[in-house]
């Protein structure tokens, strides 16, 4: 699966859904169920390739709270979801391309319908989530100071997590609820210059307008206040060590 490039299908609003279902029915009419690309390995229902798990669209009495009912299947042809055993041998549906809208012609899906079991879904240990546009792990922990943090990410055989990129940024931002809390990243200048703790090059960055002011050696993203608009909440600012905070680890699955 993943060595064509793809990953298992996953679904953002209802358009995608009755299009998915409805072509599917179509293209294989005694089909009944379709794998999709979500789990609750990790608690909680979420997306392999990182997406926000929003639109939800589960059959009367599902999700099943039988344990191990932990992966996410595609009723055909109703469309809609429940949740079932992930040892199940059922068909699944790589990666399509993104949906403009429900007339794209949908013989340009990237890969075929077929009949093998499907790989883990999350590659990442328990606890941590999988963003599948860096192929990293990422682990939210609570109420260290930075020194602290980067032990306890060590402890995990990880580190004090660097971003390199928007969507990097945006996809820790989420997980660590930056817009309510402080959360540490692994960038300092104990060194006198600014350095990622896992040595990669700084090649991005997203302060807050007027940061890093030099009030502190380590970053953080600031957490809203007042005078900081919301849609500022995934910024950084630089910050004395010794502040507590949640943090975020990164490694590889
Ligand atoms: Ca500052």
């Amino acid at each position: 699966m993943y060595a064509q490039g793809g990953h298992l299908v996953s679904i953002t609003d209802s358009v995608e859904n009755n299009f998915l279902a409805g072509t599917l029915s179509t293209l294989f009419p005694s089909t009944n169920n379709i794998w999709l690309g979500a789990s609750r390995m990790s608690g909680n229902w979420t997306w392999t390739d990182g997406i926000s798990f929003s639109y939800q669209n589960w059959d009367k009495g599902q999700p099943s709270t039988i344990a191990g009912n932990d992966c996410l299947s595609l009723n055909l042809p109703s469309g809609s979801w429940s949740s079932q055993p992930c040892s199940l041998d059922i068909s699944y549906l790589c990666e399509v391309p993104y949906i403009q809208d429900s007339c794209s012609n949908v013989t340009s899906t990237s890969c075929p319908i077929v009949t093998q079991p499907p790989l883990p879904l999350n590659p990442c240990s328990n606890g941590w989530h999988y963003f599948n546009y860096t192929g990293f792990c990422y682990y939210i922990g609570e109420s260290a100071d930075w020194q602290t943090a980067r032990t306890i990410c060590l402890e995990f055989q990880s580190q004090l997590a660097s971003i390199h990129n928007s969507a990097e940024n945006g996809f820790i931002a989420d997980l660590g609820n930056v817009r309510q809390k402080l959360v540490w990243m692994g960038l300092n200048r104990l060194n006198g210059a600014w350095n990622w703790i896992d040595n990669t090059p700084v090649d991005f960055t997203n302060y807050w307008p007027g940061e890093p002011n030099g009030d502190g050696q380590c970053v953080e993203f600031g957490y809203t206040t007042a005078c900081r608009p919301p849609d500022y909440g995934d910024r950084w600012n630089d910050l004395p060590c010794g502040s507590l905070g949640n943090f975020v680890c990164k490694k590889l699955p």
